[in-house]
């Protein structure tokens, strides 16, 4: 007899989903008991850590990742991070165990009430199949809609009886499916944009995370080269889409209203791609627009190109409007630009690493296509002053600031990616909502280096108390962790240092161990 859970195993194998990440509990038993060889278990220790994880894994290969979740406790403590994979728009499968079908409504314990709304509005989509044969079909719905454009994480709950229940034989149909999406723009709005940037005067770029998740990374630079033009990341951009030092590179737009529009001043014409228009988060109102600015957006998300306030915007494939636009634009236009100044010069360190000095360093210290995973909120400025970044995928950060991403992130993209280093650039507040994920790393003897930035404090959040004029505000402070033996404590090898010349020698040292390592630096604060 084949069963549901025999076909869901062989459905989730042709979609290449072989590494579950998750956290068993009793509901989740009869779908893991017994799991093929081919697959691969990778346990987080916490839910949170679990989806970071898959959530990195999944941005860092480029397919979508499996999660296994317990119940409606062990999901809930997933939803934070969950925040990120909606404007990161990670193609996330979620599966969670439910009770055996029958006892649901009684609400016995462990069971999921609602499940479909239980991860709402966060899921693209979510649902418990309506009887047991319809499980692998639910399953391949699911997949099928986190990885079509615009893609997002969705949900589903599994009675855990109906896994040894006989699967029809028509589920073998689910096998040979496939979808596909072709919404390109057509030659009339891509000759309207060509049109559009080859009369400008002065025409800027504003990439977001699309344009690399979408592998349009390489065209972009051909087209800002064709264009003559500057080219900024978009607001809280989760991707690095250009190279950093490239001379058209202007940094990350600021993240409210009035900084992007003094940043992009002087502009006639504003080209969005793959970004939403625009993910402000500081509240400082003006003008949307300068006077006499256009600007346009193309994005593969019809939800982003609805909600901005401002703008013409056009729904395609961004890689191939990307390509279609570098080829079509009329080069040499506009004088060529400057080449960039020199890195500045780091600030002082002083019994404490100064962030530049620190990042400074890592530019020389680690490989040129290292991946980087920051979330260490108040050194953003010196991170985009000091940084190289050079090719894709080279950076990753939670969309949507919610923090306990970036420590478990870097250990899936390190799973994914085993041919490039990846080092995680983490705060002393920001590790501890991810810090089980160390455990992961060690036991499965994943290679990230984990450095953590101590400056002992919330310092994002001082700054931002400062500019809300908000005064004492309790409960800034993290000031007595020691981040080398939770590290120990959790198996992996760790340092902590306070100058640039240990810091220098332990990365070499890790770098060399080929052994997941973390290192703890006592850092100067500093401001976003
Ligand atoms: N909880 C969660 C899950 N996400 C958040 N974004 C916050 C709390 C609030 N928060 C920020 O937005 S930044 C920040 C907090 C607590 C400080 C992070 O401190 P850090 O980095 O040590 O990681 P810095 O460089 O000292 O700011
Ligand atoms: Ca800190």
């Amino acid at each position: 007899m084949t069963t549901v859970r025999d076909v869901t195993y062989e459905l989730l194998r042709t979609h290449g989903l072989t590494t579950v990440f998750g956290n068993p509990g009793s509901n989740e038993l009869p779908f893991l008991a017994g799991m093929p060889e081919d697959f691969r278990y990778v346990l987080g220790l916490h839910e949170g850590a679990v989806l970071a994880m898959a959530d990195g894994y999944s941005q860092a290969s480029g397919g979508p990742a499996l999660v296994n979740l317990h119940a409606a406790a062990g999901t809930g403590n997933a939803m934070g991070v969950l925040t990120n994979s909606v404007y990161s728009h990670t193609p996330l499968v979620v599966l969670a165990g439910q009770q055996v079908r029958s006892t649901v409504g009684q609400e016995v314990v462990l069971s999921i009430v609602e499940p479909e709304a239980l991860l709402r509005p966060l899921v693209k989509w979510s649902a418990e199949p309506a009887c047991a044969e319809d499980v692998p079909r639910v399953i391949s719905q699911a997949i099928h809609t986190a990885t079509l454009p615009a893609q997002g994480p969705v949900f589903v709950a599994v009675p855990y009886d109906d896994w040894a229940r006989e699967a029809p034989e028509e589920t073998a149909h689910l096998l040979r499916r496939r979808t596909a999406a072709g919404a390109c723009l057509s030659g009339d709005q891509l000759a309207e944009l060509v049109t559009a940037l080859d009369e400008a005067a002065s025409p800027v770029l504003v990439l977001g995370p699309e344009v690399d998740a979408s592998g349009a990374y390489e065209d972009a630079v051909r087209l800002a080269e064709a264009l003559g033009s500057t080219v900024w990341l978009s607001p809280f951009s989760s991707r690095c889409s250009f190279p950093t030092r490239h001379r058209a590179f202007r940094g990350q737009l600021p993240s409210s209203v009035k900084g992007v529009t003094e940043a992009l001043a002087g502009h006639d014409l504003i080209l969005v791609l793959g970004a939403p228009v625009f993910r402000y988060h500081q509240f400082e109102p003006g003008p949307y627009l300068a006077p006499g600015a256009r600007l346009l957006q193309v994005t593969g998300d019809a939800a982003e190109a609805t909600r901005a306030p401002m703008g013409e915007a056009f729904v395609g494939a961004i890689h191939d409007t990307v390509t279609r636009l570098a080829d079509g634009v009329t080069p040499g236009l506009r004088p060529p630009l400057p080449p960039l100044p020199d890195f500045p010069v780091p600030a002082e360190s002083n019994g404490r690493v100064h962030p530049e000095r620190l990042f400074a360093d890592l530019r020389a210290l680690a490989p040129a296509d290292t991946v980087w995973v920051s979330e260490t909120t108040s050194t953003t400025s010196a991170f985009w002053a000091q940084t190289d970044l050079r090719e894709p995928g080279s950076y990753l950060w939670p969309a949507a600031g919610g923090l306990g991403f970036g420590l478990p992130a870097a250990v899936g993209a390190q799973l994914a990616r085993p041919e490039r280093q990846v080092v995680a650039l983490i705060g002393d507040g920001s590790a501890n909502y991810g810090i089980t994920a160390l455990w992961t790393a060690a036991q499965y003897d994943i290679p990230v280096i984990t450095v953590i930035l101590k400056n002992g404090t919330y310092g994002a959040l001082r700054w931002f108390a400062e500019i809300l004029d908000a005064g004492e505000v309790p409960g800034m402070d993290v000031p007595d962790i020691d981040f080398t033996l939770l590290a120990r404590g959790y198996g992996m090898n760790a340092t902590s240092v306070s100058t640039p010349e240990d810091f220098a020698a332990a990365f070499k040292s890790a770098l060399g161990s080929g052994k997941p390592a973390l290192i703890e630096v006592e850092t100067e604060r500093t401001r976003p």
